[in-house]
């Protein structure tokens, strides 16, 4: 990487190393990182696809007999980032998404990266834009990006892809009628890995019923019975994230809140990024040590003494 006004070129033509370096000055905020966001090419075009689901559920493992697929069936070049705060990938360990997804690892078509960010607010989603627009400026087809599904981050993702795949298993039945408003409406896909399991029927009847409670239209998202182990079900899955992504194309009120939501997330991460954690934790001691202390007070001069 010889100067920042060539980054743009390098990654056009699908330079691996400039892409991981350019990732890691994003990641990390070193210096000039915005320079090199500010010249980005971006292919808006390229679709991101987000497989997200409970940990353990399948997802790498789907996302491994994905990509092989269209390895296989189409001449393609596919950019993965995994954003897993569970995995002990971040840390250079051989195992797990590392395990699954490593036929992968060396071939000229398919570039992975996970992600560390997590515990700065804001900054799983922040980040994650950032760095799938890097790669929407480095000539792939595909982008896809492999989120745990606790809570927030399954929203998050929506709002970041194009598609969501919501990745289930059978043993999740009691999960499903807990979390089922929330999960309604983020995916666009569900799929019922592990369907050699027990009740997988019954979780996909249990799912269709759902879905059709909260349709307020009648059409309902599919769902895609898979065994990710043995590759069963993935050719029917591409079928619908593709099904997907082309409906998306003709739905333009969806990309504008979908660009909405992403510059709402930049926002407030630069916004956040000037609080010092740090000055606010020793100021607070201090301030608290006072007879009259009163935190909305002290929030409010805060933030007018640390703007
Ligand atoms: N029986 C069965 N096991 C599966 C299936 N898909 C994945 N697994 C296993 O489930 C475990 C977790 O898979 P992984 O892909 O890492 O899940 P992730 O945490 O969602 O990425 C691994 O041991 C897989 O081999 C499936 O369809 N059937
Ligand atoms: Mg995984």
């Amino acid at each position: 990487m010889d100067s920042n006004s060539s980054i743009a070129t390098q990654l056009r033509a699908g330079d691996y190393k400039t892409l991981a370096r350019c990732i890691t000055i994003v990641e990390n905020e070193y210096d000039r990182y915005e320079k090199i966001l500010h010249e980005l090419a971006i292919n808006h075009r390229i679709p991101i696809i987000g497989i997200t689901g409970p940990p353990g559920a399948g997802k790498s493992t789907l996302l491994n007999g994905i990509i092989k697929n269209l390895l296989d069936t189409e001449n393609v070049k596919i950019g993965v980032i995994v954003v897993d705060p569970s995995s002990p990938f971040h840390h250079g360990a051989l195992l797990g998404d590392r395990i699954r997804m490593s036929e992968h690892f060396n071939h000229p078509n398919v570039f992975i990266r996970s992600l560390a960010t997590r515990g700065s607010l804001g900054g799983l989603s922040a980040k994650t834009i950032e760095i799938s627009d890097i790669m929407r400026a480095s000539g792939f087809d595909y982008i896809f990006i492999e989120t745990v599904g606790v809570g927030q981050s399954e929203v998050e993702i929506a709002g970041l892809a194009d598609c969501t795949v919501l990745v289930l298993v059978p043993e999740g039945g009691d999960e499903i009628q807990t979390i089922k408003a929330g999960i309604m409406e983020i995916a666009d896909v569900f799929v019922v890995n592990k369907s050699d399991r027990d009740n997988a029927d019954t979780m996909i009847k249990n799912l269709h019923e759902l879905a059709h409670a909260s349709s307020s239209e009648k059409k309902t998202n599919p769902i895609v019975k898979t065994i990710a182990t043995t590759n069963e079900g993935i050719p029917e899955l591409i079928a619908e994230i593709k099904n997907c992504l082309q409906n998306l194309s003709s739905e333009k009120e969806n990309k504008k809140h979908l660009l909405a939501h992403k510059a709402f997330q930049l926002i407030l991460h630069q916004k956040i990024k000037t609080i010092s954690q740090i000055k606010l934790e020793q100021d607070l001691i201090a301030a608290s040590k006072k007879e009259n202390f009163n935190l909305y007070v002290f929030v409010e001069r805060w933030l007018l003494e640390n703007k």
